[in-house]
């Protein structure tokens, strides 16, 4: 078999990562996530390749892209979970494995923040643990992927 690609996809505003709100979302740019996470990837024999866009439809090409040529998608959606059924939609058509992943604990902040449109397409969802997420959710894809 060829490589194996997972595609990490970040949603609207975590380029700003490391800018603003370190309590929240830590000191960490979106660039050292990504080092990180392509590192840990390697490790388990993955290569990872990584989005960014604060479009919804820009996710959601991404998402159809990535089907018949990448083996499983973490994504965090941003403040998309929240509402965007066309980002859930795209989801529930790829074939591979899906984490959702999250730096801080949605469920631990504010109520509008509860609920998530993508938890119900994915695999499995990672929150709260900054960023040690990434390699969690590397972690659970090179696992779903053994299986
Ligand atoms: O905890 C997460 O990873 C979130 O997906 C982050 C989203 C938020 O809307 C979700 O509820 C939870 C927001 C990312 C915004 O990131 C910023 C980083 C620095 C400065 C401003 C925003």
């Amino acid at each position: 078999m060829g490589e194996l690609i997972v595609l990490l996809l970040s949603g609207p505003n975590l380029n700003l990562l490391g800018e603003r709100q370190p309590e929240i979302y830590g000191t960490d740019t979106l660039d050292d996530h990504v080092a990180g996470t392509t590192a840990v990837a390697a490790e388990r024999g993955l290569v990872l390749e990584h989005f960014q866009s604060n479009h919804e439809g820009e996710l959601v090409n991404a998402i159809h892209a990535a089907r018949d040529r990448c083996a499983g998608i973490v994504i965090n959606p941003g403040a998309f979970t929240h509402y965007a059924w066309a980002i859930h939609d795209a989801l529930a058509a790829f074939e591979g494995p899906v984490v959702e992943l999250h730096l801080s604990n949605p469920a631990a902040r504010e109520p509008w923040r509860h609920t998530s449109v993508v938890a119900p397409v994915a695999d499995g969802t990672i929150a709260g643990f900054g960023p040690l997420g990434y390699q969690m959710a590397i972690d659970a894809v090179a696992d779903l992927l053994d299986r």
